[in-house]
């Protein structure tokens, strides 16, 4: 039977849940992390969809705050696939004995703060409700799948999957006739994986993705060898890059005015065969100066068209906009894959998806038959996690309610009207366009050194202030506007969920911004939140 109270309420058992239990046993406080899903893993535990991938490098997207374990583990390769990282997770889990503090298969669907007690009551499905002075949301920045609102989907008698909450057993493939709805990074790793498997591949394409080629390889042992010997330099590096990775790459401090024609090209030319995200960091205002964005994305599109045979299959797949305003993704043998016999590009945004039928999906170009229909439709990011419980701060002030004109938040860290209440890797902090363990380690030392800090000084609650709030939401909101990043319609802006205000959710500053202005909240004795 479970005890009635804890200490620390954890949502979510990912990098972040984890490593939160973690700092709460070495608080020496209790503390119990419940799960939705029936084991750790959190995303990398969903999102098992064939060539599932992260595209920050496997060196740097791992935990650093145990140094044994990191010199111990060896990465396979330098963007790990999803097995791997699901692997480093179970193993973490194990080496810290994490799984007994964990209710899996269970999901927390309400929490109420009860001001007398100074403690929230946690409500979940399956009837473990507790209360806990302190709750964290490790929820995830891209957990809640999002299908898009076609008429007749329930209809369709093939199987339907979405990639981020794909069978755990597989999905046979061979011999079937498949479409793919998107062309976000999960479509985009998903596609060629699949297209190696189906008999046919219809791929719905709106709106094309800004890629990159992975260049994705084995490390070599010699390689892994010297990246452990000097990895508190890396570490350190790291945490002085826009997004708190690339520390295995030069930090290009050139702007593109500052290059001839010819250095421009060779410069890019260089970074594109480096691989991956660092392409969009080859010129430190890619994000700034709609100039030098517009050069990268043309030098991009000439890259897909030289990799696409047939010119109406490239007209269809050229992204367009700016780059990197929509996540920009990374592939591996993605633009090639449409010049397979097997596979056809389907022009979603002159033909739009009209309905799906009983036994495919129609268009104004007629019926086309499926076995399998594969959404690889993206997220309700950010925020979409934590509305989906019912969360009820002092007088009842429901969440949902204090972010229906957009999440207004402290640091991405809380939201005033909710003591005691925090999240990792929340609207408004860097998340998503960082390194997310990186940014999750930081988040979680920082909750972890807040609640003990309280803890040792005998204050009840923390909570930000409306004034924080309000100077944090305009502090966003100019460092958006000085970049190009809200430019385009995506998940970053909340655009790719009807009814959700447009805005962008995360603090674009930069993460050594971050750093250094969550680091001087601290030692202004927590500026901006009220102790009591
Ligand atoms: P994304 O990046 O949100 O991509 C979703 C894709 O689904 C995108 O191409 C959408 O096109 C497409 N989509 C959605 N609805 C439709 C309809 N009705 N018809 C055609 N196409 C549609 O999600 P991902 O899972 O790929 O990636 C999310 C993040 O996870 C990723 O950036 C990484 O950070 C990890 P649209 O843009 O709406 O025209």
């Amino acid at each position: 039977m479970n005890q009635q109270h804890y200490d620390i309420a954890i949502i979510g058992a990912g990098f972040a849940g984890l490593y939160m239990l973690i700092r709460a046993r070495r608080l020496g406080l209790s503390a119990r992390v419940i799960e939705a899903a029936p084991d750790v893993g959190g995303t990398w535990y969903w999102n098992c969809y064939p060539g599932c991938r992260c595209d920050v490098e496997s060196v740097e997207y791992s935990y650093e705050f145990d140094q044994q374990l990191q010199q111990e583990w060896e990465w396979p390769e330098r963007f790990s696939a999803q097995p791997d990282i699901l692997a480093y997770i179970n193993h973490v889990a194990q080496r810290y004995e994490l799984r007994p503090d964990i209710a899996f298969n269970t999901t927390v669907n309400a929490l109420q703060f009860d001001e007398e007690a100074g403690r929230w009551a946690v409500t979940t499905d399956t009837g473990d409700n507790f209360q806990a002075r302190y709750v964290v949301a490790a929820t995830g920045s891209l957990s809640v799948p999002l299908f898009p609102a076609i008429e007749g989907r329930e209809r369709f008698r093939g199987l339907s999957v979405h990639t981020g909450q794909w069978p755990r057993a597989g999905v046979d493939l061979a011999g079937k006739r498949v479409a793919v709805i998107g062309t976000g990074s999960s479509g985009i790793q998903a596609i060629p994986e699949i297209a190696r498997e189906a008999a046919q591949l219809d791929v719905y394409v709106r709106t094309p993705s800004y890629t990159a080629p992975a260049r994705n390889r084995d490390l070599t042992p010699e390689e892994l060898a010297g990246i452990k010997q000097r990895y508190d330099t890396l570490r350190a590096d790291e945490k002085n890059r826009f997004g708190g990775f690339g520390a295995n790459h030069p930090d290009v401090q050139v702007t593109m005015a500052e290059h001839s024609d010819a250095e421009r090209r060779a410069s890019l030319e260089q970074w594109w065969q480096i691989g991956g995200l660092q392409f969009i960091l080859a010129y430190p205002d890619s994000l700034l100066d709609p100039d030098t964005n517009r050069v990268m994305a043309d030098f991009v599109r000439e890259k897909v068209a030289a990799l696409i045979d047939d010119p109406a299959d490239a007209a269809v797949l050229m992204p367009r906009g700016v780059l990197g305003s929509r996540r920009l993704c990374s592939d591996t043998d993605f633009y090639t894959t449409f010049n397979r016999d097997n596979v056809r590009v389907m022009d979603a945004k002159n033909h739009p998806i009209q309905r799906i039928t009983e036994t495919g999906i129609e268009t104004d170009l007629g019926p086309e038959a499926y076995d399998v229909i594969v959404y690889a439709t993206g997220f309700d990011a950010m925020t979409g996690a934590l509305e989906k419980i019912d969360i009820r701060g002092r007088e009842g002030l429901s969440l949902r309610e204090r972010w229906r004109d957009g999440p207004a938040n402290y640091l991405g860290l809380q939201v005033a009207g909710f003591p005691n209440l925090f999240m990792v890797n929340g609207p408004g902090s860097v998340s998503v366009f960082s390194n997310m363990v990186q940014t999750i380690e930081h988040h979680v030392d920082f909750i972890a050194n807040c609640i003990g800090g309280l803890e040792q000084s005998g204050a009840a609650t923390i909570e930000a202030t409306a004034a924080a709030e309000e100077a944090w939401g305009a502090l966003m909101a100019e460092a958006a506007d000085e970049t190009l990043l809200a430019t385009e319609d995506s998940w970053y802006v909340g655009s790719n969920v009807p009814g959700k205000p447009r805005m962008m959710m995360a603090f674009v500053g930069s993460y050594p911004v971050y750093r250094e202005y969550c680091q001087q909240v601290v030692e202004r004795d927590y500026e901006g939140f009220a102790i009591n």
